[in-house]
């Protein structure tokens, strides 16, 4: 098949599963278009089959906004029609879904008639789509799609309850469990944590969502408990400042290390004890699915699809959302007990094998293309 594949390119999780999508694809010997403002960041590499299509924003004195979601739109209708793809597959609803109906409007005049799947990853919804400014955008570019997935059940169902209509396909983020699984590190785990500390990480976008500072405060309990513990926060965002701000009011800025965006994450959850996700929303949660790969426990809040990836008691703890007392007995009980860590730290890496490996997910998204591209030639 040929695919064209939209996402927002830069750091974040969408268009991390968009990116790690068109590569499996590609493995699998698909032709992959990627069509964006710049390249993904997680795309290293252009293989024969992946190619790169960048949209240009030109700036006319007139735009007070430049009107790129018209941009991408034109760069869309060109790469269908100059490469001739089978199906368009848009990575959050807007202005990406909304680019792609309007490009396929476009192509349809010309007699192309190409079938769109968009990928709802969850802001997309849980916040963008419940701003009344964007909502008629959103339902109507979900609404008028070929195919629709979200990356859980909780999505899905969140997605159903305002004014959508449209069949949603769940399918989970996946992930390359050769690529994250635990390297031998024990040099940098030394350099880390040079007193034999244990390791808390925390890694995200540092949104007012990802609630950073919470780490920082269990961090800081653990401490107090006497715990020889180390933390290190990868990413950067927003939020970074008010984390680092707490975490020197606290007066344990000294053990905390703020290490920005970094890759390869696999190398750093690879010295990691226990992860932690205090989210305040969060559709599937990639990060913490990054740190089971590579067997680490994930300590986490009870909301939105976690509890789909993180099985309290077996892989990790699922506390109430800002109950930092309960975060902090969950991480006191995993470094108390190495039987249990053991135990977790196992249960977690089979999880992400046994159930999220690219070679599991990459599957369900080809049949669903299938599906979704014989019943749109059925219409025509
Ligand atoms: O919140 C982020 O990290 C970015 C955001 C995005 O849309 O890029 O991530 C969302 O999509 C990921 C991939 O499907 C999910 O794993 C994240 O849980 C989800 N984030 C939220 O719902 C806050």
């Amino acid at each position: 098949m040929k695919i064209g594949i939209t996402c927002y390119p830069v750091y974040g999780g969408s268009g991390v599963v968009a990116t790690e999508l068109g590569k499996a694809l590609a493995a699998r010997g698909h032709c992959i278009h990627f069509i964006a403002y710049s390249m993904p960041f997680r795309l290293g590499h252009i293989a024969e089959n992946i190619r790169f299509h960048e949209v240009n924003v030109n700036v006319y004195p007139l735009f007070e906004y430049p009107p790129y979601t018209l941009n991408l739109t034109s760069k869309i209708v060109d790469t269908v029609k100059y490469e001739e793809l089978d199906i368009l597959h848009m990575h959050y609803a807007i202005p990406h879904a909304t680019s792609a109906l309007l490009a396929r409007q476009i192509l349809a005049k010309e007699g192309i008639h190409i079938p769109i799947v968009t990928t709802l990853h969850g802001t997309d919804i849980t916040i963008v789509g419940q701003d009344p400014s964007f909502a008629p955008v959103v339902n109507y570019s979900i609404n008028e799609s070929d195919g629709v997935t979200a990356v859980s059940d909780y999505l899905r169902n969140e997605t159903l309850d305002s004014d959508i209509e449209n069949d949603i396909e769940v399918i989970p983020n996946f992930i390359d469990t050769d690529r994250f699984k635990r390297l031998p590190r024990e040099h940098f785990k030394q350099a880390i944590c040079p007193n034999g500390e244990r390791l808390l990480v925390h890694v995200s976008n540092f949104r007012p969502v990802k609630r950073a500072a919470e780490v920082v405060d269990v961090f800081y309990r653990l401490q107090q408990m006497g715990h020889g513990v180390k933390l290190l926060l990868v990413g950067d965002g927003p939020d970074r400042t008010s984390a680092e701000h707490r975490a020197r009011e606290l007066g344990v800025y000294d053990d905390v290390r703020f290490l920005g965006k970094q890759e390869p994450v696999e190398e750093i959850l690879s010295i990691a004890d226990i992860f932690m996700m205090p989210s305040g929303s969060e559709t599937f949660g990639l990060a913490a699915l990054e740190a089971m790969a590579c067997g680490v426990p994930v300590i986490a809040s009870r909301i939105g699809g976690l509890p789909e990836l993180v099985k309290d008691g077996e892989t990790g703890f699922l506390c109430e959302l800002g109950d930092i007392d309960g975060y902090t007995e969950a991480a006191d009980r995993l470094l108390n007990d190495a039987k249990l860590h053991q135990r977790m730290a196992s249960a977690s890496r089979a999880r992400a094998v046994e159930e999220f490996d690219t070679d599991i997910i990459v599957p369900h998204y080809e049949s669903y293309y299938k599906q979704v591209m014989e019943r749109a030639s059925l219409s025509v």
